[in-house]
Order: structure tokens, then C-alpha cells, then sequence
């Protein structure tokens, strides 16, 4: 039954349609289903499904928004049940999160702060488009043992690296741990850049943060 139920939340999204994604997500709700599998095994497929359909031409930027949009609709009913829980255990550790300097992907950032969340860590999301400069500042201020990068474009994941750099200028680099993501983001460019590590999904991200902070 829920085979049935992640096509329909994949169509919600390659139509770009924000009712109808709310509409399944309380319904998966309703039934029980995994709030994390709803999300990698419904959603999530359609917006990849949609991100396809742009690289052929076939979809415009509208379309893209539009994606966007019936999905962080879906997560407004999802993320509370994925956090619920988390709020009362002891604190694993600070991390401040970000989408990188350029780069207004917000969707994947804020499904792995959730997760980090929901998993005992206390996060500061710094939101989208953050200044190198912005990460340092924030993370001298909440004493961050991790600092989390967030990049979806190709041209934007560079600034990985200028956040690394910026944070050995400043002289944290040797208490702050740098893990970076996005789908353009591999092993080897975290390993290339001097990152801490890297994390293919929100749920990697967590085992990642957790090695890191040795829990
Ligand atoms: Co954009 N976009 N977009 N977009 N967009 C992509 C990324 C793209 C691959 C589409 C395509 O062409 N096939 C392409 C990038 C090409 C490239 O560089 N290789 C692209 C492009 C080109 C663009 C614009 C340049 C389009 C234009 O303006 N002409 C523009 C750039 C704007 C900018 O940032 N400056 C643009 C804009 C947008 C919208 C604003 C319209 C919208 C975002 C809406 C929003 O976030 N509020 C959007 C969308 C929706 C997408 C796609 C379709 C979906 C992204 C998404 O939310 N996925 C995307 C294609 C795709 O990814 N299939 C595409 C769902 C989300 C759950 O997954 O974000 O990958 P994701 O996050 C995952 C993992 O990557 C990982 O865990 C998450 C959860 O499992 N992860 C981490 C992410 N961060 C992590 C950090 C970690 C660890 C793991 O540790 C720190």
C-alpha cells in the first residue's frame, strides 16, 4: 500500500502541486508510515524526477520552483514528527549548518538539520547563500564542534573549501570539525578540500556527526 502511496507523493511533486503533497503526507501520517522513508522513497524521487525533466529541456525554472514548493510543503507535515523526540535528550554536540555562499538550495540542508536534531545534536541553521565569513563568526559564537556545508551546484560547492580556509585564518580549524554535502558533493572533493567528512543523505550525515563527536 505504501508503494501506491510514494508514487502518488513523487507525482504531488513532478507536478509541482503543494496541496496534494500536504494531502499524502498527513495521510501517510495517518497510516503510520516512516515519515523518513515517505520523504526518500516518495518525494524525494520526484524531485529528482523533476530535476531530470529541467536538464532535458522539458521543464522551466517555474517547474522548479514549483517542486520545491509541493515539497517543503510535505516537510512541514513530516519534519515535526521526525524531530518529536529529539528535544530532551543530552546535547551531542553544536553544529552550525548552511547552504554555501551563492547557492539558495534550501530543501536537503533543512531535512539534515532536522535529522541532526532529532538525533540530539543542537543546530544553528544559518539558513541559505552564507558568507564564509557568516560561518565563522557563527561558529566562534555557539563554540561549534561541527561546522555543516550544504552545496547543490557545481559552481557553489567550491566555497566549501573558502569556509575551510576561513576557518584556519581565524584559527578554529584544529576545535571545529567541517562536514560538507549536496548532490554535486563526493568523498573525493570532501578528501580534496581537507573536510572531516562527507554524508550522501540526511540519516549519513548523522552517523557522520556522531563518529566526529565520537558517540
Ligand atoms: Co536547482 N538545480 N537551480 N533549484 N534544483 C539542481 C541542483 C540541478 C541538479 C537541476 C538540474 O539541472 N538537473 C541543477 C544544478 C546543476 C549543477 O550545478 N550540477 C540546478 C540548477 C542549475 C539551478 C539554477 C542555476 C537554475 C537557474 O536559475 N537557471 C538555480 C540556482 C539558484 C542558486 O542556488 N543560486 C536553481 C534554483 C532552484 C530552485 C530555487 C528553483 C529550487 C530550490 C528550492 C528550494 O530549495 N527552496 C531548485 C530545485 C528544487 C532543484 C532540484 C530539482 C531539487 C533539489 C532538492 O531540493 N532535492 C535539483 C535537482 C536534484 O537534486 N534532483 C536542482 C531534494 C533534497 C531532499 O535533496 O538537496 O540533494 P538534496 O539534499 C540531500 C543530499 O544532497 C544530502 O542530503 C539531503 C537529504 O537526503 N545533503 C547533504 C544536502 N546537503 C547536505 C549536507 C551534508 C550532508 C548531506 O552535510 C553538511
Amino acid at each position: 500500500m505504501s508503494e501506491e502511496l510514494f508514487k502518488q507523493m513523487a507525482q504531488a511533486v513532478i507536478d509541482g502541486d503543494p496541496d496534494e503533497a500536504t494531502a499524502l503526507a498527513q495521510q501517510a501520517l495517518d497510516q503510520k508510515v516512516d515519515p523518513l522513508e515517505a520523504i526518500n522513497r516518495g518525494y524525494t524521487p520526484g524531485m529528482d524526477v523533476v530535476g531530470e525533466l529541467y536538464s532535458t529541456g522539458e521543464y522551466f525554472l517555474p517547474d522548479l520552483i514549483l517542486g520545491g514548493e509541493a515539497m517543503k510543503a510535505a516537510l512541514a507535515v513530516l519534519e515535526p514528527v521526525l524531530n518529536a523526540g529529539g528535544q530532551h535528550r543530552k546535547v551531542l554536540g553544536t553544529i552550525v549548518l548552511g547552504t554555501v555562499k551563492g547557492d539558495i538550495h534550501e530543501i536537503g540542508k533543512a531535512l539534515v538539520g532536522s535529522m541532526l536534531s532529532a538525533n540530539g545534536f543542537q543546530v544553528y541553521d544559518l539558513g541559505i547563500d552564507i558568507e564564509a565569513e557568516e560561518f565563522v563568526v557563527k561558529a566562534r559564537e555557539h563554540n561549534a564542534d561541527i561546522v555543516a556545508l550544504s552545496a547543490l551546484l557545481t559552481t557553489t560547492m567550491l566555497h566549501q573549501r573558502d569556509v575551510i580556509e576561513h576557518l584556519a585564518e581565524a584559527g578554529l580549524r584544529d576545535r571545529v570539525k567541517v562536514i560538507v554535502g549536496g548532490s554535486p558533493v563526493t568523498q573525493a572533493w570532501s578528501d580534496d578540500i581537507g573536510a572531516d567528512g562527507y554524508a550522501e543523505d540526511a540519516a549519513g550525515a548523522v552517523v557522520l556527526a556522531k563518529k566526529l563527536m565520537r558517540v
